[in-house]
């Protein structure tokens, strides 16, 4: 059923959503100010459901931080700490290569590989965990480091950002994931990462990645100190870079998890916001394939509601996530395969299990092997 639309500004939107137009920065600010959330999601909807029908994607997968020692202290993050601190951690590559095979339930299809930047572990110490890993789990896809760590790894090898990308290709990066990218205003950076890349330096280097054939995902920040503007802009260089290079795959807004870092005085993000996030995004980034609701930042019940406001996407079983957790995140990570279905299915929608470049995976389910169907 259609929802009536009062606002003449979103009537205007929904013939150009439904006439498949793209929508201009205003139009993205007026999604961001209407109260109406049924109708920018009902809109939200249409787009995810001409993209991909009924299916919703998922994949088993395990998250590995090999250190979460990191020089660049950002006050948005809980996760990274100096070196002389205590509760710091690193990871040998031994214990990264057997804790990546145990505790889990199912057979995972991705490592998705992030950590710190750790000031004296060396590029080919990544090479080499990335070369184990691969030995040891031939048939999993190595989803890993962001354009941070790309950019890090850089300046301390003096290697331009293509070499250290063309270097770990070769080591076995399939993919990267979305992760960095914060928010790319320049006002809200130098207060919430400020010895991190810039913007720009994040939108270049996905730039090169996606011409060297590693395709990757994006994210944003959100519920911090950045404006609606802010977001709107962030979202269209998102989408003028995919519209060169054709690389994301997928978008993953990530909620602010204030606790245990320098802005716990900021409130957490809440449902409502949430949902908008994830609804217009859909409509403003017409040229990348698929929306996530990460069910670890959103909560499960909440990225279930997302399901019919524009995602598409669940991410997976998450097994050891770290970051958000330090956060004061409580989902927990860790979702069985079988609770993801449930979730997928009692929101109305057919669950279809993907692996990273969403090929659809055949599990026998009683042998926990599976099969990737290209
Ligand atoms: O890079 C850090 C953000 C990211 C906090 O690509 C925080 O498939 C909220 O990128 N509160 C890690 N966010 C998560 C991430 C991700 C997750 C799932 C799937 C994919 C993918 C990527 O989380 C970090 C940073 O941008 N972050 N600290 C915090 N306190």
């Amino acid at each position: 059923m259609t929802p009536e639309f009062h606002d003449p500004r979103l009537l205007a939107i929904r013939s150009k959503v439904e006439g498949g137009q793209r929508l201009t920065p205003e139009e993205g600010l007026t999604l961001y100010r209407t109260p109406d959330l049924l109708g920018v999601g009902w809109m939200a909807n249409l787009v995810r459901e001409r993209l991909h029908g009924n299916t919703t994607y998922f994949n088993v997968n395990r998250h590995i931080n090999p250190t979460d020692v990191c020089v660049a202290s950002c006050k948005l993050c809980a996760f990274g700490k100096q070196k002389k601190d205590p509760k710091a951690y690193t990871m040998s590559l031994d214990e990264i290569w057997h804790r990546a095979g145990e505790g889990y339930r199912d057979a995972v299809t991705e490592f998705h590989i992030v950590g710190g930047l750790h000031p004296e572990l060396t590029l080919d110490w990544y090479c080499d965990m990335l070369r184990g890993l691969k030995e040891r789990y031939p048939r999993v896809h190595l989803k890993a480091f962001t354009m941070v760590e790309i950019g890090y790894f850089a300046q301390r090898t003096k290697l331009s950002t293509r070499e250290v990308l063309a270097k770990l290709k070769d080591a076995g990066v399939d993919s990267m994931p979305g992760g960095g990218a914060e928010v790319f205003s320049e006002r809200v950076r130098r207060i919430i990462c400020d010895h991190k890349l810039s913007g720009q330096q994040w939108l270049d280097t996905a730039r090169e990645a996606h011409q060297m054939g590693l395709l990757s995902n994006c994210t944003m920040l959100y519920g911090h100190l950045e404006t609606e503007e802010d977001r709107v802009d962030h979202l269209v260089k998102l989408r003028a870079l995919q519209d060169d290079t054709h690389g994301f795959q997928t978008f993953i807004p990530l909620a602010f998890h204030p606790d245990n870092t320098a802005l716990d005085h900021i409130p957490k993000t809440t449902g409502f916001n949430d949902v908008r996030e994830i609804a217009v995004a859909r409509l403003m980034l017409d040229n990348i394939p698929h929306i996530k609701a990460y069910w670890v930042m959103m909560t499960p019940k909440i990225a279930q509601i997302a399901l019919r406001f524009g995602a598409d996407d669940l991410d997976g079983t998450v097994v050891e996530e770290k970051i958000y957790r330090d956060a004061g995140g409580d989902t927990g990570g860790n979702l069985h395969r079988g609770e993801l279905l449930r979730l997928i299915r009692e929101a109305g929608r057919e669950p279809l299990e993907r692996d990273t470049l969403y090929h659809p995976v055949e599990r026998k389910e009683q042998e926990n092997v599976f099969t990737v169907l290209v």
